[in-house]
């Protein structure tokens, strides 16, 4: 699962309600005293809330089971049990909440939330049954249990800045250099076999996620595993040339556009960045620069934002 889309299997359990206690008032002065027992507390609810402080699904890969806690039993001299706190999970804004196929939440923003299991009503003290016809009962109700339910988080920030280029290019490089992303770098060409992804902050916190695609192979043709479908959405590609390739530049970028050119969706823009090239060194066919290191980035960051700022 990449870091910034994907799906996850929750178990969800809420609380269960407290019984309903059985006890007679026992004092000193009322020797055969009426039923006091309280009823049961209810159980506390597991309630999804969309945080901007958590940007990935990862941690449910081990956190998978979330439980609320139960309601207390009631107890004699008519005391009610505490009910159950509710557990609050956070989640990623933009994570679809989907139970039995059916989607039942889309958390769009932070603080949007969404009950996912309903506590247990607390059970009935014998108190409640008190009346003139009897005056000691000894019916009481246990909790209610707590609802529970396995649910599917998806979790689908829009792609819009994809990365392409023919193998070794230099587009893992760029994504690291340009989102702090920590995907492998290496020497032979198509090392990166499945997308990987980094946010893009604009000057007013939104993310904007970039997508390194394995794509293209070194004729230009569509890799079967190349995630090209990816191109449509995105609004900018960031077309990656290594600046160090003795094939003309030329060449190789008309070779990749002849596979993406229909591929791309109307409105998109296409960057051409030079790879292992400084930024002063910038030849004519690219828009921008990135050198080995990492000078460049800033202004790449740049260039890009204010190509998604232009179509919002
Ligand atoms: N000299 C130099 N080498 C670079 C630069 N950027 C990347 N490289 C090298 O080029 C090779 C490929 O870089 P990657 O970033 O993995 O390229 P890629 O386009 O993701 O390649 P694949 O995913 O394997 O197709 C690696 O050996 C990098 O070290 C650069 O700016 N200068
Ligand atoms: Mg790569």
């Amino acid at each position: 699962m990449s870091p910034f889309t994907g799906t996850v299997r929750v178990r969800v359990q809420a609380g269960h309600g407290g019984d309903g206690a059985l006890s007679f008032r026992r004092e000193a002065h009322t020797p055969r005293g009426g039923p006091d027992g309280g009823g049961g507390g209810r159980g506390g609810s597991v309630v999804m809330m969309a945080d901007d402080g958590v940007t990935d699904l990862s941690r449910f890969r081990h956190a998978v089971h979330h439980r609320a806690a139960s309601g207390a039993g009631g107890a004699g001299r008519s005391r009610r049990g505490r009910a159950g706190e509710d557990l609050l999970v956070a989640v990623p804004p933009g994570t679809r909440v989907v139970r039995d196929g059916h989607v039942i939440a889309d958390l769009r923003a932070a603080g949007d939330r969404v009950e996912v299991a309903r506590g247990g009503e607390g059970g009935a003290g014998n108190r409640a049954f008190r009346s003139s016809t009897n005056r000691a009962p000894r019916r009481t109700v246990p909790g209610a249990p707590g609802d529970a339910a396995w649910l599917t988080l998806e979790l689908r920030l829009p792609v819009d800045v994809v990365l392409v280029g023919l193998p070794n290019a230099g587009k893992s490089t760029t994504l690291n250099a340009i989102t702090g992303a920590a995907a492998p770098v290496e020497a032979h060409p198509q090392s990166t076999r499945e997308p990987a992804f980094g946010p893009l902050e604009d000057d007013d916190g939104n993310l904007h996620l970039v997508a390194d695609l394995p794509g293209l192979a070194a004729d230009g043709s569509p890799r079967p595993d190349g995630h090209l479908e990816q191109i449509e959405r995105a609004s900018v590609l960031l077309h990656c040339v290594a600046l160090a390739d003795p094939e003309p530049a030329e060449e190789r970028i008309a070779r990749a556009r002849e596979t993406l050119r229909p591929l791309q969706g109307p409105k998109s823009r296409e960057i051409v960045l030079a790879t292992g090239c400084r930024p002063e060194e910038r030849p004519r066919w690219a828009h921008a620069a990135l050198a080995a290191d990492g000078a460049g980035a800033e202004a790449v960051r740049e260039l890009v934002l204010a190509e998604l700022g232009g179509r919002r």
